[in-house]
């Protein structure tokens, strides 16, 4: 009997290649759906698999959408990868941010909990629960620190998924995950934004790049490997927390280096550093180690960020030389 899944956040970048890796391995795949004013499944269509979904229609914030999504799809396996995931926008929303990244998790906890208690629960965590970071290489046993209203939502989320795996014995997982970055990446987070500039730049659409910080490193690697250690967690007999990185971190500035250089152009010509992309609380630093992934789940990550970056710009000059 082939297995089942629902994945919350499905037209996410995350969502989308996880309902992929889902489809391949044989699973049904239900996708729960907020409703917007305009269609929002490029992702899905980009990867050919949108009418490979069932979709259910839902928002996290609302508790009776997501007991009716439980109820319907009675899946083995439940992804909760949706959340208002954009850092920045946390400050100018932060009560959305804490409804649907906090409360959100315990919405679908509750309605598995009363409805569906076999399912198996993956939570989104993040590197940003870790902030000003308290060592130099965090792991599972390092202590929380967020530095924003999206860290902070993010470690209610992290922490309730602990508590219903300890209070009700659930097969809830918490995957801590560093930064995860691919082509089908939102346009507002800094790689992906780069690597759009680097196109239109060199196509002769756009003439320069406004960046905030570019002094900020962070641990990227790819979100197609990253939707493999979702999975994996799902699979073992015990549910666990793991963190899922790739062991290096890279300044902005050096990626934004990595992205021009791939298109034979230098970023000083083309950068102007603009205050309206700063924050009122920066992660300065973020290094994940993965060990623990390594040994438990015998996951690793096989694409360097100069594959990744080059993956990306190659993608937005195709995207870019269409339009
Ligand atoms: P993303 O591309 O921004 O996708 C977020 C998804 O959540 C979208 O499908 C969005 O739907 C959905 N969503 C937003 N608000 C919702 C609501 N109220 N109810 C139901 N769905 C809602 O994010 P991602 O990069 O794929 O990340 C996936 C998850 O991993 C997120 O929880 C994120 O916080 C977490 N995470 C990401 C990273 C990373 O580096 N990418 C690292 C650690 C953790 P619409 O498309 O309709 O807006
Ligand atoms: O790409 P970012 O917006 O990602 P950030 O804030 O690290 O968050 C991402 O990773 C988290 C995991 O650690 C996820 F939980 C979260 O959902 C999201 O996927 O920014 C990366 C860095 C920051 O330090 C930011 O200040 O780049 C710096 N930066 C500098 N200029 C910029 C810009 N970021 C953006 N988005 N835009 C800029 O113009």
């Amino acid at each position: 009997m082939s297995k089942s899944a629902l994945i919350t956040g499905v037209t996410g970048q995350d969502g989308a290649y996880l309902a992929q890796l889902l489809l391949d391995k044989g699973y049904k795949v239900y996708g729960f759906v907020a409703r917007r004013s305009s269609d929002t499944s490029w992702r899905l269509r980009e990867l050919g698999i949108q009418g490979d979904i069932e979709f259910l229609e839902g928002d996290l914030a609302d508790a009776s959408s997501v007991q009716r999504a439980i109820l319907t799809a009675k899946p083995d396996e439940v992804y909760n990868l949706g959340a208002q995931s954009f850092v920045a926008t946390s400050w100018n929303q932060p009560i959305t941010t804490g409804v649907v990244d906090g409360l959100g998790v315990t919405h679908v906890l509750e309605a598995i909990r009363q409805f569906s208690p076999e399912t198996r629960f993956y939570q989104a965590s993040t590197s940003e629960m870790f902030g000003l970071i308290q060592a130099e290489m965090q792991d599972e046993s390092t202590p929380f620190y967020p530095r924003s209203p999206y860290g902070v939502a993010k470690l209610y989320g992290h922490w309730i998924t602990v508590n219903y795996r300890e209070s009700f014995n659930m097969h809830a997982s918490s995957g801590i995950l560093f930064n995860h970055e691919s082509p089908l990446r939102g346009i507002e987070f800094v790689t992906r934004k780069v690597t759009d500039a680097v196109a239109r730049i060199k196509l002769g659409k756009q003439k320069e790049l406004r960046l905030g910080n570019i002094d900020a490193k962070r641990d990227w690697g790819f979100a197609g490997d990253y939707v493999e250690a979702m999975w994996l967690m799902l699979q073992q007999d015990q549910p666990d927390d793991f963190v899922v990185a790739t062991g290096v971190t890279t300044s902005v500035r050096d990626m934004l280096k990595i992205a021009f250089e791939h298109v034979e152009l230098n970023y000083e010509d083309f950068l102007v550093i603009d205050p309206e992309f700063f924050r009122p609380a920066e992660v300065d630093i973020l290094l994940g180690n993965p060990a623990k992934a390594r040994n438990k789940l015998g996951w690793e990550p096989k694409t360097s960020l100069k594959e990744l970056i080059t993956m990306m710009v190659e993608a937005d000059l195709k995207r870019v030389g269409k339009e």
